[in-house]
């Protein structure tokens, strides 16, 4: 049937090409070459090109003395190859073992064939193609709807159509160098086979930041590299088909990417000239298909004043605005605190403190305000709690997403919060964030997940959205030099870091005396001659009921550990802030007792004599008290391995035993003295390293650095 020379253009893709590979060693068809062309990668992914390709015979490797683009590493291996039929594949891809068997055995007469791109976003995905017969669908007029992403990818092509036609990849341009190849390759074909079955897996990076794909770069490049490619290909082909392809695909970037990058009225001048020379090529017909707004505004960039361009450009911004606020009542508020409440001065003496998305009063951000309002600071305080909480000093309170806490939230000068503002707030130059987040790391954070199973999102818009954030906060505060270590890295952040310690946990040292724990028993109603166990599970990622709603089951039987302990103990059930189960302690009242409500879990620490926990930060800040922690970790490998990772071997590092049963927690908490003499070596390393800087004044550090330097 022929040779198939696979052409794969390697750029510091390390992470991925050993997958990407090992995808092509299993194809079914085997009468393959590999081309893989080093387009001047890093050392490491260097290295790993030599060993993969000296271990197997059927990889050619060349190497470029310095980075030329993918668009030239293409044009080289198709020169260099040997094989009746061209397949590009990107180095961070893969395709299952059928693809190119598929491709090939359907190609027939044609000169070019596509399967299907299937997007993805986990490390791996795979597809269950069974023996059959595969019909590929001939396609004529919509033949351009296969230029998914405006790539050549997935298409199977007989290279000596590619050398008649003198096909080739655009060399002066990072992004759409796809363009110039494939647009004319479709002009020569009067149809187009199309096999779904043939599957190309299209990887979604999980590093955007660090790592980007080339559609994660920089939107400012995409849109100079599209306005280009599309003026040369316009110019050089005059094809009716093509035409429309092109005009659609520049008018839908241009409405979507484009105008959204307008949006800062400052970036239009280096792209209005540019913009002029495009929009004078767009067809009429295919114009007038388009709303009023876009058509008004390419008749005037065709006029050329930049000036008025601008203007139009306000008004319809504004136009967009209303009417996307125009849609719900939460839109609305939205609109109302872009458009009017932002443009408003800020008020300097005004500080806006929120604690768990607005859940409690609570938290570091809680101590920071205590400390502000006992030492009679000259501010106004404003705290988003959701419920009716008391809270002392009498701040303004509000409800997240109120159209007081767009208000507010837009004057205040202070930022004040231990997890993230919702993604479309806007802080200005002058606002000051302080970011004093909400434990030390254990599971992996932000940057450093490989995988996101949370509802609602996906790995990459995850991270772009944590990276927007992170990019905003001011100062980030820090309870030990491991966590300051690690937030530099999962949240790419190079700037104020404070040192101080929690300020949540200064009340581990300032109120640990007995007279306080009987406070906050009595508060609490738990009988005060029992001894506490606290038992303060975290959350799993895969196991809710939609966004923010997560589910937990609890997997202690409270019953049998009542019968055994029930005389010596109680146990106080804290569940995580995301949890949205009801844990029913009907059946052993008395004993168990739901805390889940109340709203700062410091005092709780202070009360109980001993903490049950799993894979959740609250052992980090529990070790200041130096009581015994057990550690509850009944779905450890699960946990670890397929949900977040861990930033440590807890099996070696953390300062307890890591039981599995109801029946091991029991025989722990009856020979608890036996367990802390087993782990004190462990305890004391553990608290030498996590909890050396929390002295009970953390919070006065963070407000003198904020707010009085
Ligand atoms: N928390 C709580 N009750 C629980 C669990 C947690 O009150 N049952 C509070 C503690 O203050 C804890 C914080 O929420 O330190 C964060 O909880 P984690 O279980 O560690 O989980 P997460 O919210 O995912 O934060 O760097 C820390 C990580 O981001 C973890």
């Amino acid at each position: 049937m022929g040779k198939i020379s696979v052409i794969v253009p390697v750029y510091n893709t390390e992470k991925y090409i050993a997958e990407c590979l090992e995808s092509l060693f299993n194809q079914t068809y085997k009468n393959i070459e590999i081309l893989l062309i080093n387009d001047g990668s890093n050392q490491e992914c260097t290295e790993k090109l030599e060993t993969l390709s000296e271990a197997h015979d059927n990889i050619r490797l060349f190497h470029f003395d310095a980075n030329k683009g993918v668009g030239a590493a293409r044009n080289f291996g198709v020169k260099a190859s040997t094989g009746d039929f061209i397949y590009f594949l990107d180095s961070d891809d893969y395709i299952p073992e059928k693809t190119l068997e598929i491709l090939i055995h359907h190609i027939k007469d044609n000169d070019m064939i596509r399967g299907r791109i299937k997007s993805t976003h986990f490390a791996k995905s795979f597809a269950v193609i069974f023996d059959g017969i595969y019909n590929a669908k001939i396609h004529t007029d919509e033949k351009y709807k296969f230029i998914k992403n405006k790539s050549a990818l997935n298409f199977l092509i007989r290279k000596d159509f590619i050398i008649s036609n003198h096909l080739y990849f655009a060399e002066d341009v990072r992004i759409y160098a796809d363009l110039e190849f494939i647009v004319p390759a479709l002009i020569n074909v009067p149809h187009l086979p199309h096999v779904k079955e043939a599957i190309y897996f299209k990887r979604k990076r999980n590093a955007p930041i660090l790592n980007p794909s080339l559609m994660q770069e920089d939107v400012s490049l995409r849109i100079s590299d599209f306005i280009h490619m599309y003026i040369r290909l316009k110019d050089k082909y005059e094809d009716a088909l093509a035409d429309v392809f092109l005009d659609i695909r520049f008018l839908n970037f241009y409405r979507k990417t484009i105008v959204t990058f307008f949006k800062d009225e400052k970036t239009i001048e280096s792209y209005f000239q540019d913009l002029l020379e495009a929009m004078s090529r767009v067809d009429e017909n295919i114009l007038k298909t388009y709303d009023y707004v876009l058509k008004k505004e390419v008749q005037t960039i065709k006029k050329g004043s930049l000036a008025q361009y601008k203007r139009v450009n306000r008004r319809h911004q504004f136009l967009r605005d209303f009417k996307t606020g125009c849609k719900s009542r939460k839109k609305f508020k939205r609109f109302l605190y872009k458009r009017f409440f932002n443009k408003q001065s800020i008020k300097n003496n005004w500080v806006f403190f929120e604690s768990f998305h607005g859940r409690s009063y609570s938290d570091s951000p809680k101590y920071i305000y205590q400390h502000m309002i006992e030492n009679n600071m000259n501010y106004k305080y404003i705290w988003c709690v959701n419920d009716h909480t008391d809270i002392p000093g009498n701040p303004i309170k509000i409800k997240r997403f109120s159209l007081r806490y767009y208000y507010y939230l837009a004057k205040s000068k202070y930022w004040v919060s231990n997890s993230r503002f919702p993604n479309d707030t806007v802080k200005r130059e002058e606002h000051v964030y302080v970011q004093t987040w909400h434990g030390t790391p254990l599971k992996r954070l932000a940057g450093d997940m490989e995988n996101v199973l949370m509802p609602g999102t996906n790995v990459e818009k995850y991270k772009r959205n944590f990276y927007n954030e992170t990019q905003r906060w001011d100062y980030l505060v820090s309870p030990n030099a491991y966590s300051t270590n690690i937030f530099e890295q999962a949240f790419w952040f190079d700037r104020n870091i404070i040192e101080s310690g929690y300020p949540r946990n200064d009340i581990l040292y300032n109120k640990n005396s007995d007279e306080d724990i009987v406070a906050v028993k009595r508060k609490l109603g738990i009988p005060n001659e029992k001894k506490v166990i606290l038992y303060a599970p975290t959350w799993r990622d895969d196991e809710y009921y939609g966004k923010g709603k997560y589910k937990f089951t609890l997997a202690l039987d409270l019953q049998k550990m009542q019968e055994c302990l029930g005389d010596e103990y109680i146990v106080l059930l804290r569940m995580h802030y995301f949890i949205a189960s009801q844990m029913d302690v009907s059946d052993v009242q008395g004993f168990a007792f739901d805390v889940s409500d109340y709203e700062d879990i410091g005092e709780l620490y202070l009360i109980s004599d001993m903490l049950i926990t799993d894979y959740s930060s609250v052992f980090f800040d529990y070790a200041h008290l130096k009581r015994p922690i057990l550690f509850y970790t009944y779905d450890l490998d699960k946990y670890r391995g397929q949900l977040r990772g861990f930033y440590f071997d807890m099996e070696e590092e953390v300062p307890g035993p890591l039981l599995k049963t109801t029946d091991e927690v029991i025989e722990a908490i009856g020979d608890i003295g036996h367990v802390q003499t087993e782990y004190q070596n462990k305890y004391d390393e553990f608290h030498n390293t996590y909890c050396l800087w929390d002295h009970g004044d953390a919070s006065s550090a963070v407000v003198k650095e904020v707010f009085e330097k």
